[in-house]
């Protein structure tokens, strides 16, 4: 399809304002096709950005430029009218003024490029739930991932013709070309160029000068968190930061569970994962994002918006993640910054198969024990949701699966216990809202450092993080019917001893709390009421077989009141942040907390 084929105006002359600033060579209105996505991948291969692999099968291997590894979350800005309405957590400019600076920006941006126009869906295309976007962008690299991670669908742009509501996306690597200037294989602008702006009033994102995953394939984190996060608030929904799964006993009963760590933080481990308890299975419906409506039976209904899995490589093998190995085995992926090696295969640390040599990320010579690391920390995959071999049936049910628990965790090696149950509804909410955890490599900052993240969603959230702890607050409040809402679990698989060893094996034994977690929402599996929740009694958490110390288990299933005393002026000076927008059942909930921990 063309331009000139258009014949909604408002589409049409918001496309025709973006070609005349960017001065794109052409115009490419894309379909979803399967030869759409074969001929940029081959334009990608002729323009050295990809490498064709020879396992697995129809897949790419790519290296980003140096600079280009992560989300940039210094250059990511929320451009509200008001600043209080971007709060304390974002990065606020106003956006009258960020308008001027991206339009000279953007001014012949496209130069010798090719202008893509992606209409996609958020969520199956006729879910009640889904919504639509339009992302241009001058990369191919961008057009091939979004046909993996989204639904790009000639569908969805008849739909928008005919007037279906749509967030408008514009995307340029920021690197034009001059008349015969050989482009490079990853070209982006510098950081201080790099620009990821979102103006939730008008639902709009412009995004400048990266080709990075959740920098430039607009419809994640752009869209389906920080975006879509405003129009759940003012619409009446969630779209949060969170994994889903489905949970099946040994007797055939489900449970759906959504979970929120941060990035990097084990989340499509945990939705793909194998548990060791015999008879139960998990299931993937999602392992990122959820996107929740009430349904009319009141209860809470999921979406994964996704259709695709952009997980971290490193680390991802056999042990760790057998079926997300098996997702990739089934092929139709797309490596990025991870080691090839010679025989046309990818590499990354902790892969069950370590090669003599091979070339990595940074295109250098590696061998075993050389020193390096083959991959970089932050290299990932985007394959196809559906190839997972464990992919839940619903998972593309336009009318998404009912919710029963919430998980929230972090990686903490102190203090937080294995598993807490909160006590209630505003008591959940509390315990998203302490959320914290060890800085991790998805963006770029400091490893290792303790930040606060609340519901995992501190880098996402498209307002005041305040108001957003009220719009959870006031969904709990309004349920017609308070016992159909989820109920609310902190888990913590990353409790270390003294010694710095990990407490918890975690991976395929972490199913031995969902187990219990199951237990709890059907009213059963025993709880001990503490000053932190209801943590499981010690004979509620099935260990059988497990070799863990009584000193170990004491650790993982008690209350550390000292530490926790430690932590209180920690969530004080977090919660201070919000000033007055910070809601008074959570300051209430502070208070009730330390008075329980003194009592
Ligand atoms: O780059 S993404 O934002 O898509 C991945 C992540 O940081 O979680
Ligand atoms: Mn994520």
């Amino acid at each position: 399809m063309q331009l000139s084929d258009l014949r909604n105006p408002v589409l049409k002359s918001w496309i025709q304002e973006w070609v005349d600033l960017c001065t794109p060579d052409q115009v490419v209105i894309c379909d979803g096709s399967q030869a759409e996505y074969d001929h940029c991948a081959n334009l990608l291969v002729k323009g050295g950005t990809f490498v064709k692999l020879d396992s697995p099968a129809n897949s790419y291997y790519c290296r980003s430029d140096l600079s280009d590894v992560a989300r940039v979350e210094d250059r990511t800005f929320i451009c509200s009218k008001a600043k209080e309405d971007a709060g304390p957590t974002n990065h606020w400019h106003d956006p009258e003024e960020m308008r001027g600076i991206l339009r000279d920006l953007f001014r012949g941006c496209m130069k010798g490029r090719t202008m893509f126009v992606i209409p996609f869906s958020m969520g199956p295309v006729e879910s009640p739930i889904a919504k639509f976007g339009m992302e241009i962008t001058d990369s191919a690299y961008v057009v091939v991932n979004m046909h993996l991670m989204t639904r790009v669908s000639a569908k969805v742009a008849a739909k928008v013709e005919a007037g279906a509501e749509f967030v408008k996306c514009v995307h340029s690597v920021g690197a034009p070309l001059a008349e015969n200037q050989a482009d490079v294989p990853w070209p982006c602008a510098p950081i201080e160029r790099k620009y990821i702006t979102h103006f939730p009033e008008t639902r709009e994102i412009i995004s400048f000068g990266s080709g990075y995953g959740g920098n430039a394939l607009l419809g994640k984190k752009c869209f389906a968190l920080r975006i879509a996060s405003v129009q759940a608030r003012d619409e009446g929904w969630l779209a949060e930061h969170m994994l889903i799964l489905k949970l099946t006993s040994p007797e055939g009963q489900v449970k759906f569970v959504a979970a929120a760590f941060p990035s990097a933080c084990g989340k499509t481990n945990l939705a793909m994962m194998e548990p060791s308890l015999p008879g139960w299975r998990v299931e993937t419906v999602g392992d990122d994002i959820a996107w929740m409506k009430f349904g009319p039976d009141g209860r809470l209904y999921a979406i994964n918006p996704e259709a695709g899995f952009f997980g971290v490589a490193p680390g991802t093998s056999m042990k760790s993640n057998p079926n997300a190995v098996r997702t990739l085995a089934g092929g139709n992926a797309v490596f990025t910054n991870t080691g090839i090696t010679l025989d046309g295969g990818v590499y990354w640390e902790e892969m069950d198969e370590v090669p003599e040599s091979c070339v990595d990320w940074q295109r250098r010579p590696w061998r075993p024990g050389c020193g390096r690391k083959a991959a970089h920390p932050n290299a990932r995959f985007t394959v196809p949701a559906a190839q997972c071999p464990v992919v839940a049936a619903e998972w593309e049910d336009p009318a998404g699966v009912p919710i029963d628990a919430f998980l929230f965790g972090g990686r903490r090696a102190g203090v937080v216990p294995l598993a807490n149950e909160a006590l209630d509804w505003e008591h959940g909410v509390f315990l998203g809202a302490t959320m914290a955890s060890e800085m991790t490599a998805a963006a770029i900052g400091g490893a290792g450092q303790l930040r606060f993240d609340p519901f995992a969603m501190v880098p996402f959230c498209g307002y005041n993080m305040g108001d957003y702890f009220a719009h959870w607050l006031r969904l709990g409040a309004q349920a017609a019917d308070p016992a159909k809402l989820p109920r609310i679990f902190y888990v913590n698989w990353f409790r270390k001893n003294a010694e710095g060893k990990w407490l918890w094996p975690g991976f395929g034994e972490n199913c031995r709390v969902l187990k219990w977690i199951f237990d709890r929402c059907d009213g059963q599996g025993k709880a001990v009421r503490t000053a932190i929740g209801n943590l499981p009694s010690p004979d509620a958490l099935d260990l059988d077989g497990l070799k863990l110390s009584a000193e170990d288990r004491e650790t993982l299933l008690s209350v550390d009141t000292k530490g926790w005393v430690e932590v209180l002026p920690q969530i004080e000076a977090h919660f201070a942040k919000f000033g007055d927008r910070l809601p008074k059942v959570l300051a209430e909930q502070l208070d009730a907390l330390k008075s329980r921990l003194q009592s």
